[in-house]
């Protein structure tokens, strides 16, 4: 355990920067509130781990019953600057006492501009830019779609396998996986054509062979002057933390301007620093033609942009984009302070950092146990691919055994992947080092305890 606070890394309110357990995990006042729960919560919503939040901040999540555990998640990706970060809460406690909303379609405020400002600075590639703000991943990628229908004047929308875009009704076609997202919910949107992602573990292809794998099925299947988009997360986040091959995003944005289709980047889950650049595309130097953002803009808050080439973000009419929220000023100030405090700490740096720990210790638990393929990610979005021994056959099982004897001592832990075998890392970017070396030992014992 470390003693360190979180003014260590901000200067503000402090939480002890501490593994502490006082109870089981659940505790008896967890138990209690998950029970109520049952009873008021619909079914349809899960649970990946039972304890009630009291406090978080820094790396931590402190419980009802007072246990303070670390934060391997950050929320699915979100509060990569830290829960309750000092420039995060500033901001928006500002804000909050200003004004909550007025609805920018009526009447505007700055903070809607100064997101879009620094979105169009930040993603990729220093054309000239436009940007539209929105409450949920799911809505922005709506969105791209939309303004890629009206750009190309086309209606296909290519996608890949493992995708994950969203729960509404477009973005469940999109998304690759189907149960939990997509069983019983259909009918799905029209015009979604699904190819094979660059998945080096699974295909053993380069990347310039599995881009023309996909490429070939595009052309013959769908028809190149059919695509309005071709929509890929660059790093997969819900799929399984599948890393394409170098050359393959190349290849396929080349290959969507060369066909007049935009380009969509879903940088949702990999984007503001997670992967060790501000976006995932830039590692490759690729240039999307529009970029969705959501997760980690904003600290914590529901805030999502698309961004993109003005001429392509401009094809709809006035008045075609929107939504009551889209860019509420809370959300807006948050944003601003996350983003603030990216710049400022030199998160991209911490980004790689926390992945160079992460990658060692695991490639050293990966060499003690014979359960995992592979190790793979970015920056400080990492996971283990979890296996039977000797073979490639996933093992969701031994997965989801890890991540609840992680959970039982103190570290919370996500998984994913389409077979449920992949167990990710995604700490808050500010979390201190010792305690991410804390939770990676619990990790190691949870895998020594399978065998
Ligand atoms: N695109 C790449 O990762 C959200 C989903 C959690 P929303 N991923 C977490 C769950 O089980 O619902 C995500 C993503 C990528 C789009 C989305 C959708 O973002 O803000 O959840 O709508």
């Amino acid at each position: 355990m470390t003693d360190s606070l979180v003014s260590d890394v901000f200067g503000g309110p402090s939480l002890p920067q501490e593994r502490r357990l006082v109870t089981a995990v659940p505790g008896p006042r967890s138990t209690e509130l998950f029970a109520r729960r049952g009873a008021a919560v619909a079914r349809g919503i899960g649970t990946t781990l039972p304890v009630f939040v009291e406090r978080a901040g820094g790396g931590v999540i402190v419980d009802v019953d007072g246990n303070s555990l670390i934060d391997l998640g950050s929320g699915i990706a979100v509060v990569s600057v830290g829960n309750a970060a000092d420039a995060v809460v500033a901001r928006v406690r500002e804000q909050v006492a200003r004004f909550t909303h007025t609805c920018f379609m009526v009447t505007p405020y700055d903070s809607y501009v100064q997101v879009c400002e620094a979105l169009n600075r930040l993603t990729p590639g220093d054309h000239e830019k436009r940007s539209a703000l929105f409450n949920s991943g799911a809505e922005a990628v709506e969105n791209a779609v939309k303004i890629a229908r009206v750009h190309t004047g086309r209606s296909a929308v290519v996608v890949f396998d493992h995708a994950y875009h969203g729960r509404t009704n477009l973005t469940m076609a999109l998304t690759a996986k189907n149960m939990p997202y997509k069983q019983s919910f259909g009918p799905f949107a029209p015009e979604v054509y699904r190819v094979p992602m660059s998945y080096p573990f699974r295909d053993g292809l380069d990347g310039p062979a599995a881009a023309a794998r996909a490429i070939d099925i595009i052309e013959t299947q769908v028809g190149a002057a059919n695509v309005a988009c071709v929509l890929i997360e660059p790093i997969q986040g819900e799929g399984g933390f599948v890393v394409p091959a170098p050359g393959f995003l190349p290849a396929i944005a080349r290959w969507s301007r060369d066909a007049g289709a935009v380009f969509v980047a879903d940088e949702i889950q990999s984007g503001f620093c997670r992967t060790g650049d501000w976006f995932a595309c830039d590692h490759e130097g690729v240039v999307p033609d529009l970029v969705t953002t959501a997760k980690g803009i904003a600290g914590g808050l529901p805030l999502a942009g698309v961004t993109g080439r003005v001429e392509i973000m401009d094809a709809p009419h006035s008045g075609g984009l929107g939504g009551t929220y889209g860019g509420n000023p809370v959300a807006c100030a948050a944003a601003l302070g996350a983003i603030e405090t990216m710049e400022r700490e030199d998160l991209c740096a911490k980004a790689r950092r926390l992945g160079e720990v992460m990658t060692a210790n695991l490639q050293e638990t990966a060499a003690r146990t014979g359960v995992i393929g592979e190790v793979r990610g970015r920056g400080a979005m990492v996971a283990v691919e979890v296996v039977r021994p000797g073979t490639r056959e996933p093992d969701a099982a031994a997965t989801t055994a890890v991540a609840k004897a992680c959970h039982a001592e103190g570290v919370v832990v996500l998984t994913c992947g389409t077979y449920g075998n992949v167990l990710r890392l995604l700490p808050p970017l500010v979390m201190p080092e010792p305690l991410l070396d804390e939770g990676l030992a619990v990790l190691d014992k949870a895998f020594a305890t399978l065998s």
